[in-house]
């Protein structure tokens, strides 16, 4: 028993290090809700009722899914793990789901398993795969009590929550049960659906008990290395073996989600490309690639993978402003990625002019504001012994001063357009455990 436990220990703690050092991450937003083009919350926003939403799978035939291109687009451009919707909140399953006919299989002309498809890809590709599962069903009709959502889906005010978490975890079974290869593991959202004070983030209250440590348990028993994430906006649960910030880095809070504290465990950040999730037809607001690689560097100095959303078009297409976003980002994650993957946050403190990440006792500082001083105060690494700074690329070195924290002095020649990289090598050995910020004391563990 005991040696059991020491194994399975063992077994997450590497699936935790394989994800901290992976840093990039593909999101797919995917779903019959495609076909509306108005997002994954189209059912929701436009009180759309279960029999009218039904009607939506008939019309769903992704002519163009091409999983192999997809795959190929995504490791081009750096992602070493993809998550997509297994089902999102509409209820809706993307593969052959045996205790429902509510699936891609059954209820579309295209009638093919799009996960099966994807998950032998991305196993040839060596990328990991994670399905993102929502707890919360506008569909089911046992999803009962309603939650603060899917109350105008014309559903009989009645149901049995048990049941529903029965079906919810016989279709986590399927997901986990072998059919999908080994998986990265699991991105669990709507938790939030039925909290109390869905405002107070400190508050874990819900109307229902989800029974979370029998769905973990299950994940667990049928793949052990798999990583359990909740996007429930609240502290982890036990079972869980990532935290991630919605559209956020770790500590930031620009969008409301976000004011619990950042914990021990690995993290991961997701946003989109534009504004949206699932595929948006009027949403042109793409952000440009410097800044999706400013996004993937500030959240790799912060100690964060990011999760980079795409929404495929209803035909299975990821759209072209998206292709080209992503092949150049995969141009500078394959110039510039070893200042990234496999690297820790800090430990410097992400500061308004840029970010660090360290790895195998080397520092990257990396300079993103173009007007960034000349002068570059390191916070948090007084005492740190600089063998020598240089340029990366161009290998010029980089004038240091001890302030006490190092202090390095770039040439107003050398600033790069995206991002200018200082790698810092220290006198004595560095070693890059967990960063210092998120422990609030110095973790300059040299052996001097
Ligand atoms: O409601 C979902 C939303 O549709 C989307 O899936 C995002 C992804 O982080 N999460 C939820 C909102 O918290």
């Amino acid at each position: 028993m005991i040696f059991l436990l020491t194994v399975s220990l063992a077994v997450a703690q590497d699936a935790q290090e394989w994800f901290r050092d992976a840093r990039f991450g593909m999101f797919i937003h995917w779903g019959v809700y495609s076909l509306m083009g108005k997002g994954e919350w189209v059912m929701e926003n436009d009180r759309i009722t279960v029999a009218d939403y039904e009607t939506l799978p008939s019309r769903f035939n992704p002519v163009d899914y091409d999983p192999a291109e997809w795959v190929r687009v995504a490791k081009d451009a750096g992602v070493r793990y993809v998550t997509i919707t297994s089902k999102h909140h509409d209820g809706f399953a993307m593969w052959d789901s045996k205790v429902s006919d509510y699936d891609v299989v059954d209820r579309t002309p295209y009638g093919k398993d799009v996960l099966k498809a994807l998950a032998e890809e991305c196993r040839t590709a060596g990328i990991k795969l994670f399905f993102y599962h929502s707890q919360l069903d506008w569909h089911h009709p046992d999803y009962y009590p309603r939650g603060n959502t899917g109350r105008h889906t014309g559903r009989l005010e009645a149901g049995d929550f048990n049941r529903y978490l029965d079906y919810m975890n016989a279709q986590v079974a399927e997901l986990a049960g072998g059919e999908y290869g080994e998986l990265g593991g699991f991105w669990f959202d709507g938790w939030w659906d039925q909290q109390v004070n869905e405002a107070d983030k400190s508050d874990r209250t819900t109307h229902v008990d989800w029974k979370l440590k029998e769905t973990y348990d299950l994940i667990h028993r049928l793949q052990p290395q798999a990583l359990i994430g909740n996007n429930h906006h609240v502290a982890p649960f036990e079972g869980e073996g990532f935290q991630m910030f919605e559209r956020d880095l770790p500590g930031a809070n620009t969008f409301g989600y976000n004011t619990t504290q950042v914990g021990t465990l690995p993290l991961e950040s997701c946003d989109t490309i534009n504004g949206s999730w699932g595929f948006n037809a009027s949403d042109r607001a793409f952000k440009s690639t410097k800044d999706l690689i400013h996004y993937l560097v500030r959240a790799a100095g912060s100690d964060a993978n990011l999760l980079l959303n795409v929404g495929p078009t209803p035909e299975g297409n990821f759209s072209p402003e998206v292709v080209e976003r992503l092949r150049e980002i995969g141009a500078w994650t394959r110039e510039f990625g070893e200042t990234i993957y496999g690297t820790r946050g800090g430990p410097m403190k992400p500061q308004p002019w840029g970010t660090m990440t360290s790895k195998d006792g080397v520092l990257y500082v990396h300079v993103l504001d173009a007007n960034a001083p000349e002068r570059l105060v390191l916070p948090g690494t007084a005492g740190l012994g600089v063998r020598d700074a240089r340029l990366f690329g161009s290998g010029r070195e980089v004038k240091v001063e001890s302030t006490p924290d190092v202090t390095l002095h770039l040439p107003s020649d050398a600033q790069q357009a995206v991002d200018t990289i200082i790698i810092v090598r220290p006198r004595s050995v560095f070693i890059a455990e967990t960063p210092l910020h998120r422990r609030g004391g110095r973790s300059l563990a040299s052996h001097r």
